[in-house]
């Protein structure tokens, strides 16, 4: 499963309770980090609740598939990991076309990827929708806000 979400929607947090849970239900669970710097802070912190954790960093998923595909197959082979929750950088976009699909079309007999999941701060969610010019697509906050 992947999360993708605006930075401090909720994501990290999301994903730790969701990790939580199912590990209680059974399941052998990992979870994947992303940032574009090195060292990440939410790595550690799924660390201390979850048996297993992998980062992306450098870069998010889109830009970065091969290395979250190594990380995955690493999980899943060498961890006997069942589920993946990965959560892409808040400066990603099109998930859908760089990793849901391409998974999908490519490698779905070893992944099952679940529907993209975006996380979002429902007050700020508000203010964009009235703040930004949607309808401007050279826009990059419209362009990444419309993804
Ligand atoms: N009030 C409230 N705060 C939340 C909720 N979910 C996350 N937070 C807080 O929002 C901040 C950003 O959350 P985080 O999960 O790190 O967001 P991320 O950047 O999308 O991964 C943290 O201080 C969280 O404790 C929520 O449902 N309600
Ligand atoms: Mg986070």
């Amino acid at each position: 499963m992947t999360l993708s979400g605006f930075l401090g929607a909720g994501k990290t947090t999301t994903l730790v309770a969701v990790a939580k849970h199912l590990q209680s239900q059974g399941r052998r669970v990992a979870v994947i980090t992303n940032d574009q710097g090195t060292e990440l802070v939410d790595t550690q912190l799924a660390k201390s609740a979850i048996a297993e954790a992998g980062e992306v960093t450098g870069g998010c998923f889109c830009c970065r598939f091969e290395d979250l595909l190594t990380v995955a197959q690493r999980l899943v082979d060498g961890h006997q990991v069942d589920t993946l929750l990965a959560e892409a950088v808040g400066s990603c976009t099109d998930l859908q076309a760089t990793v849901i699909r391409p998974l999908s079309a490519h490698y779905g007999e070893r992944f099952a990827p679940a529907p993209l999941l975006v996380v979002v701060e429902p007050e700020r969610l508000d203010a964009l929708r009235t703040s930004l010019p949607l309808e401007d697509t050279e826009s990059d906050m419209s362009y990444l806000f419309g993804k």
